[in-house]
């Protein structure tokens, strides 16, 4: 495999944090052998959430999706390793944590509570673009490192 060292953003969304799963999606990424080189807990605004997830804007799950991320705090971290977003995606599991796979933190984490957004503790970026994007988001203090 060729080396391409990355970075992600990680976000453990209010349900993590509130349900006290912060150390144990730390322990996976670190266990995994990522290295966290950012970390904080944060209350951001409306307006910071419609950026990040602009894509979704105009899907029936958009506003739930904002009301469910500024329903209390958020920790942001960003991941380095080789091929981290990828990694970080498959330690995720997929979107819906009903039929992620048990071993992922969506699968052994989380399941559907019948509400209009999927809560599923966490976030990972999709794609270098995406890491890129959102990092500048999330960790605008970090710009020009
Ligand atoms: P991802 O977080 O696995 O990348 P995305 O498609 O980017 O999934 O969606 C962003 C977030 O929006 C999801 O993590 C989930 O919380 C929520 N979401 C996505 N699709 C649906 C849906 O069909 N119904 C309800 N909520 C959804
Ligand atoms: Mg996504």
């Amino acid at each position: 495999m060729a080396v391409s060292i990355e970075r992600t953003l990680i976000l453990v969304k209010p349900d993590g944090v509130r349900r006290a799963l912060v150390g144990e999606v730390i322990r996976r990424v670190e266990t995994k052998g990522y290295q966290i080189s950012a970390l904080k807990m944060i209350q951001p605004t409306r307006d910071l959430f419609a950026v990040h997830y602009a894509e979704h804007d105009g899907k029936p799950f958009f506003e739930p999706l904002l009301e469910f991320m500024l329903s209390g705090p958020i920790v942001a971290m960003i991941a380095e390793g080789n091929r981290v977003i990828e990694g970080f995606r498959k330690l995720a599991g997929t979107t819906d944590p009903t039929t992620a796979e048990p071993g992922t933190i969506r699968g052994d984490l989380a399941r559907d509570q019948g509400t209009k957004v999927v809560q599923n503790i966490v976030h990972g970026s999709d794609s270098v673009e995406s890491a890129n994007r959102e990092i500048a988001i999330f960790f605008p203090e970090l710009k020009g490192n």
